[in-house]
């Protein structure tokens, strides 16, 4: 069995970013279990746990689900917690109509194909950190902060993993955005 989700990649800006706004957030955070920064991403369908001979289908689900959109652009925006103990902290991302579409294919394709995906309605973050206990508002975020833009040429189907106890996602392949922005 595989832990499966289908994901997009942040390139080495926008980590930096992130990996800067974390490093400032310590501040107003009491504990919390940070992600490790080659871990940020941004899920787009979760999958969960797969039979490995599926792998096949999930990669022609990715051929088809890219294949109509081309590269395009995260703009990072605001913050927030989820949980039933506001424990999760999460950056979200600006309205974006290419990426409520993708997923609504991968959703689709996923569903016609078998696999179970979640009925409720997909809320794009990026998880900094868990079990968190805010120790005040953090209000000393600006607009600015959140000023990165990554470009996305690609989606990823990453597989959970420990290893030697870490959580680690690993790549299994990528499926580049085919259409040509300029047709
Ligand atoms: P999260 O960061 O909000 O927990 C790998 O677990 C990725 O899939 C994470 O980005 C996680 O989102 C997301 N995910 C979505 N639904 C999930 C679920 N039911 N269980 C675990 N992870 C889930």
């Amino acid at each position: 069995m595989m832990r499966l989700f289908f994901a997009l990649e942040l390139d080495k800006n926008t980590r930096d970013h992130l990996i800067k706004l974390m490093n400032r957030l310590r501040l107003s955070i009491q504990r919390g279990k940070w992600t490790r920064p080659e871990n940020l991403h941004l899920t787009l369908v979760f999958i969960g746990d797969c039979d490995a001979q599926r792998v096949p289908d999930l990669r022609e689900i990715a051929k088809a689900a890219a294949e109509p959109f081309s590269p395009f652009c995260l703009q990072l925006e605001n913050w927030g917690t989820f949980g039933k103990n506001s424990d999760i902290l999460w950056v979200g991302i600006s309205e974006n109509v290419t990426l409520i579409n993708l997923v609504a294919d991968l959703r689709y394709l996923l569903r016609q194909a078998g696999f179970f995906v979640d009925e409720r309605s997909y809320r794009p973050h990026i998880t900094l950190a868990r079990m968190t206990r805010l120790a005040e508002p953090i209000t000393k975020i600006k607009p600015d902060d959140f000023a990165t833009c990554s470009m996305i040429s690609e989606l990823t189907l990453m597989e959970s993993v420990r290893e030697k106890s870490i959580l680690t996602y690993r790549p299994c392949f990528r499926q580049p955005f085919l259409s040509d922005p300029d047709q």
